[in-house]
């Protein structure tokens, strides 16, 4: 699949970025824009220029001002550009009028990442979810693009489904997506075949989760010995790996490795890579890795968080695992713990800190019960009913710090009480 992006020979990008202010800082907006030029590099492009432009409200038919619409348009004729990117999503109609005015190959940041998909995809699954969620944006986008599109050339942007079947009517895309949708039904329907036997034998699952280029796969090599492919690039993992692992207390757990996410990561490939990051969604625990020798590091949080909580996995049990602390810098601090929750510093490359997150397994993961007492105190009513339905209650008493119980429980329901573990037995 690399060697299509290689095979390519470099186009020359300009990167365009707004910084709008309205929710986001400077520091954001050039932040993101480093990230495309990331991105473009993974695509094949070679950056040339970058700009930046303050500007209180996108404009309706251009998206930047007239004036940088002519600086960009002199950039290019300058520098030799072959397209230009923007950091954001645009409508059909401006990349229109942008292709029209500036005379080159107009991108945005969605096309974009979903061109890179679509060179990485690997599996069948991965190559429907890429398609789906290319000609989901392309369809109210596609009156006139084509022909723009077939003037500019190919190259980045056209990877994916052909260029021929774009220029054809709606109909067709409409006929192609309902395909492809059912086509994902299916094997959907396999996927939880495999889940339902896996969830019979009761083993449980951890997965990794992260921003793009966290360590996730570095992570699971590290600690299954497995060989998936880790690298310094955006994206390496599409699909989803499944190793197992054996604890020291000889209990087997499947780690999955995950998509990376990303800021700004577009709608239609959430949605499209829904049943495969739902791996994330109905796992045991999650392992939450974090880069944390990254300058970004609370703005990946976030992002992360985020996007966990869109697919409606916010509230699982989690383990931070702050990776590549081998290359964090002592003056470097990680985010506090009332934002992020506990976590175990690791590195995958010196394997320092592994032993310890194994323990923290050992302790989250569901399997083992333990015996512990509990304090819940009135204002949190709500967990003693949770702890009913959750857990086994051996003894409860009425004090008046709260109610205080002895419980029996697993690693998932001590993951959602721990502030209330007065005392852990074995
Ligand atoms: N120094 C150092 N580098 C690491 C560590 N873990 C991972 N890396 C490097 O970070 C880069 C990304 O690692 P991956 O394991 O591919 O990251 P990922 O989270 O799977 O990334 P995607 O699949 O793209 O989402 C690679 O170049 C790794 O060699 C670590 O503990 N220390
Ligand atoms: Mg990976």
């Amino acid at each position: 699949m690399d060697k299509n992006i290689n095979e390519i020979q470099k186009e020359r990008a300009i990167l365009v970025g707004v910084n709008s202010q309205k929710n986001s800082t400077s520091a954001d907006a050039e932040a993101s824009l480093a990230e495309l030029e990331r991105l473009a590099d993974t695509a094949g492009a070679q950056s040339v220029a970058v700009v930046l432009q303050n500007l209180p409200a996108i404009k309706t038919a251009t998206y930047v001002g007239e004036g940088k619409v002519e600086e960009i348009k002199q950039a290019c004729e300058h520098l030799d550009a072959d397209v230009v990117i923007f950091d954001d999503e645009l409508t059909g109609s401006q990349v229109r009028n942008l292709e029209q005015l500036i005379g080159v190959k107009i991108l945005d940041r969605t096309t974009l990442i979903l061109d890179i998909f679509a060179a990485r995809a690997q599996t069948k699954e991965g190559k429907i979810q890429v398609e789906l969620a290319q000609l989901r944006y392309r369809l109210p986008r596609l009156s006139g693009m084509g022909a723009s599109l077939s003037r500019l050339g190919g190259g980045i942007g056209t990877r994916g489904p052909g260029e021929t079947k774009l220029e054809s009517d709606r109909r067709h895309i409409r006929k192609r997506i309902g395909y492809l949708e059912s086509e994902l039904q299916k094997i959907k329907k396999h996927r939880n075949l495999l889940r339902s036997r896996r969830e019979k034998e009761g083993i449980p699952v951890c997965a990794l989760v992260g921003y793009t280029n966290a360590g996730k796969s570095s992570l699971l090599n590290a600690l299954t010995g497995a060989d998936v492919l880790a690298e310094d690039r955006l994206f390496a993992t599409l699909d989803p790996t499944i190793r197992n692992i054996t604890l020291t207390d000889m209990r087997d757990v499947l780690l999955v490795d995950t998509v990376g996410f990303i800021r700004k990561l577009p709608h239609h490939l959430i949605q499209a890579f829904k049943s495969t990051l739902e791996e994330a969604v109905l796992a045991d625990v999650l392992l939450y890795v974090v880069d944390a020798a990254s300058e970004e590091i609370e703005q990946q949080i976030q992002v992360v968080s985020d996007i966990l909580k869109q697919l409606g996995a916010g509230n699982k049990p989690v383990i931070m695992v702050y990776n590549k602390i081998d290359l964090k810098k002592d003056d470097m601090r990680l985010p506090p713990a009332e934002i992020a929750g506990a976590g175990v510093e690791v590195s995958a490359h010196t394997g320092q800190g592994l032993d310890q997150l194994i323990k923290v397994m050992e302790e989250m993961i569901p399997g083992k019960k333990r015996k512990v007492a509990v304090c819940i105190p009135y204002h949190a009513g709500h967990i003693v009913s949770q702890l009913y339905q959750e857990a086994d209650i051996l003894e409860e008493r009425h004090t008046e710090e709260g109610t205080k119980m002895q419980i029996m429980a697993d690693g998932v329901v001590f993951g959602k009480i721990r502030e209330y573990i007065v005392e852990s037995g074995e």
